[in-house]
């Protein structure tokens, strides 16, 4: 199956506007997605950093709950609660309104809106959409934006765009990591990047709660298709059992995503009672948004997910069935 193909401007034909808003705007607000993860909450510190240091006035706002496992980018401390009344909002990392969460609000009540994101599947919603999906991560395009305008890069800016390219590439382990994001690494080490504060921060710190979570949904891990198809689940009865939160579950799919015969691999979340989230990773032929796309989701090729107000009961079979469907389909 192949994904729709949507031609975006390059960043060449977009900068002038950019530079253009960076310059007339007063106050500039940055955000990321819901339950951002550090390409998106990076990018946005990393770009507000970057402006700040040369006088302009932007304030990160961020959907709730606030993802408290990534209080260690620099900047974190600066997240507004309410932006206040805003003249243009940049977007980073998120490819549908829906994702917005609590603050949807903001991009229909600020004129201008920059949505930056590497997602094939971005909405387009911004007045000024500059998507690379061929970018590893939301902070390669973001560095790329900040060099060419001359925007000062930190160590700050450095430590939050590293962040956000190491933990999208999986400790540059995953697919996309390419030459260019290797040479990126490099990069922003060079401009004062603390790669191995990142490191143990992504990968290496981790709380009891999470460990104790994750031999939960390991222990009720189902696979079908002679462990071709994998599955688990984080209800709020195990959440409760592990004393964790739902922020705390996610290194659970890397989980099922290292398991060897994988090929499509499935984590249901019960986010709140009567809405549940799905996480697709797959290996080849399997495209993950092919499994999210019947239930309004999207993301990446190896990499996607799907929310719906159904509860885990109902949404489950409905999604194992298509995942089923592609794995039949393909032999
Ligand atoms: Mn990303």
């Amino acid at each position: 199956m192949t994904a729709a193909v949507t031609t975006w401007p390059e960043l060449e034909d977009v900068v002038g506007d950019i530079r253009a808003v960076i310059d007339r705007k007063r106050v500039i607000a940055c955000l990321p997605h819901k339950d951002a993860d550090a390409d998106s909450l990076g990018s946005a510190l990393g770009f507000a950093l970057s402006l700040r240091s040369t006088g302009h006035d932007v304030r990160v706002v961020v959907p709730s709950p606030l993802p408290r496992m990534l209080e260690y980018l620099p900047g974190f401390e600066t997240i507004s609660e309410d932006p206040g009344d805003i003249d243009a909002l940049f977007t980073f990392d998120c490819a549908t309104v829906a994702r917005f969460g609590d603050k949807q609000d903001l991009i229909r009540r600020t004129d201008t809106v920059v949505n930056i994101d590497h997602h094939v599947s971005n909405e387009g919603f911004g007045t000024i959409n500059l998507i690379e999906a061929r970018a590893s991560a939301t902070g390669q395009v973001v560095h790329r934006l900040l060099t060419t305008i001359g925007a000062p890069i930190t160590a700050g800016v450095a430590t939050n765009l590293y962040a956000a390219l190491f933990t999208d590439t999986g400790g540059f382990r995953h697919e996309n990591t390419t030459e260019e994001a290797l040479r990126l690494g490099a990069d922003l080490v060079a401009a004062g990047a603390n790669a191995g504060w990142v490191a143990l921060k992504s990968y290496r710190s981790r709380s009891l709660p999470q460990i104790k979570l994750e031999g939960l949904a390991v222990a009720r891990l189902h696979t079908e298709f002679e462990g071709r198809l994998v599955w688990s689940q984080i209800t709020h009865a195990m959440l409760e059992e592990a004393g964790a939160d739902m922020m705390e579950s996610e290194g659970v799919i890397d989980q099922l995503q290292s398991i060897d015969t994988m090929e499509i691999a499935l984590l249901f979340k019960e986010n709140s009672p009567g809405v549940t989230k799905v996480s697709v990773r797959t290996r080849d032929p399997y495209d993950a948004t092919a499994v999210c796309r019947p239930f309004g989701g999207g993301g990446h090729h190896r990499a996607a997910g799907a929310e719906l107000s159904e509860p885990l009961a109902v949404f489950e079979p409905r999604v194992l069935d298509v995942a089923r469907e592609l794995l039949r389909s393909a032999e």
